[in-house]
């Protein structure tokens, strides 16, 4: 695979941003690889401007389920952009997408559209601390809430990938407010309630976390979060800006039948645009500004395009009954067929799935955790990582994310995937029991 091209924009990309890139999971040094640069995308495809094709897993980090340059949405965009980009006023197409997030989300009685999931966490808590009057808030080590400072501790993806999951310019006092716990510990949490439960403004949760690797709750874990925040009076948010519109239309509240009091969305819910919606009980909501007193604001919030590529995104994906679950098989197929090929190489793997999102962890044992999922080997994700994209397979850079399937991805596409992974995980096999012999 030649990648020339691509290494002399990164050298050149380097000399005006902090790795050459605007997110670091995207710089490859993880894996020791050079980002293929990306001229364009279609359908479950992307293309490098080496020339290079890929089947795309990573589907923008989650938003694009319909593959990517959907046609409705991208004519729907072309209407949009001629009427103007941005306004800073109120447009019908707020409220267009708000009703139907709500139908879709129930829950969500009234909310608020931002521009990304870290301004959507990072708002619902401050509603939370605001609503309470409380300062604490639990979050779970591994679980990446976006970079606000609070939700900045113990936190998962590119935090975790580089090796700061509580990062250098969070101060100790905001960090204070912040207590991390266990993913799917509901015994470490309800201990801490009982500690000092009059303290707690809220609990946040990726109720399906995505961002140390795929990892599912257990059974006790979301029920038992609900009851004890109850109890107590602590908000319980749902971030749902990666698992939304992804293990069921109405993301894990609906799955797993638990209903938070506030939930964040993002990714899917702008359509490939910049767009997140924080929002829920309505005298919980009715106390953000100009209704009540804690303030939260944003020039491109409601931006009509992000809320034009969101309802169109939205409308297609309510149109067709079965939408979710003919992604969920085509992904849990993919997942099994995996695991197989693993098992013919000799290579142990685990790969979690719920509805159209997956990952894999080189693992003997089923993550259940940060600890366990760090427990991962490193050495043969990287060779899995790169000797598929060698294939053609455009995958995460990192075990501690996740990976996406799209209605785009063909039988062939899945087809082409396995092939590459048969291949792969014979070569890693391979090195793997040579270097043991040595
Ligand atoms: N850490 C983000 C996904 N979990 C990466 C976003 C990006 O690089 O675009």
């Amino acid at each position: 695979m030649n990648l020339e091209k691509s290494a002399a924009a990164f050298e050149e990309a380097k000399k005006f941003m902090p790795g050459g890139v605007n997110s670091p999971v995207r710089s490859y040094s993880s894996v020791d690889c050079t980002p293929p640069f990306i001229s364009h995308a279609t359908g479950s495809r992307i293309f490098d401007i080496d020339g290079n094709e890929y089947i795309d897993y990573v589907g923008s980090w989650g938003p694009m389920i319909l593959g990517h340059a959907h046609p409705q949405i991208v004519e729907a965009l072309k209407k949009a952009v001629e009427k103007g980009t941005s306004f800073g006023a109120p447009t019908e197409l707020e409220t267009e997408l708000a009703k139907l997030v709500q139908k879709i989300y129930p829950s969500m009685e009234v909310m608020r559209m931002v521009n990304s999931g870290t301004e959507a966490t990072m708002s619902a808590v401050r509603v939370a601390r605001g609503f309470t009057g409380r300062n604490k808030i639990i979050k779970f080590i591994g679980c990446y809430h976006g970079h606000s400072d609070s939700l900045l501790v113990n936190a998962g993806s590119g935090a975790t990938t580089f090796g700061e999951p509580s990062s250098p310019g969070v101060t100790q006092g905001t960090a204070q407010d912040t207590i991390s716990v266990p993913y799917n510990d509901i015994s470490a949490v309800e201990k801490i309630f009982a500690q000092c439960g009059e303290e707690i403004a809220a609990v946040i949760v990726e109720p399906v976390a995505g961002n140390m690797g795929l990892i599912t709750p257990k059974k006790n874990f979301l029920p038992g979060l609900r009851k004890v925040t109850e109890k107590y009076g602590a908000v319980l948010i749902f971030d749902e800006v990666m698992c939304g519109f992804r293990v069921a239309l109405g993301g894990a509240q609906e799955k797993y039948k638990v209903t938070p009091d506030l939930t964040c969305l993002g990714k899917i819910v702008g359509g490939g645009l910049p767009c997140a919606v924080y929002g829920g009980r309505e005298n919980i909501m009715r106390n953000v500004s100009p209704d009540g007193k804690i303030y939260q604001a944003g020039t491109l919030s409601g931006n009509p395009l992000a809320m034009t590529a969101g309802i169109e995104t939205l409308k297609i994906l309510l149109k067709e009954s079965s939408f979710m679950e003919k992604i969920s098989k085509k992904t849990s197929a993919l997942a099994d067929s995996l695991k197989i090929k693993a098992q013919l190489a000799n290579v142990e793997i685990q790969v979690p799935q719920v509805g159209a999102m997956f990952s894999i962890f080189f693992n003997t044992k089923r993550v259940k955790n940060y600890e366990d999922a760090k427990s991962s080997s490193d050495d043969q994700f990287k060779m899995w990582f790169s000797e598929m994209l060698k294939r053609g397979i455009y995958l995460a850079p990192s075990q501690f994310e996740t990976l996406f399937v799209s209605a785009a991805h063909s039988a062939e596409d899945i087809a082409k995937t396995l092939e590459a992974a048969a291949e792969t995980f014979q070569i890693i096999s391979t090195h793997f029991k040579n270097e043991i012999e040595e």
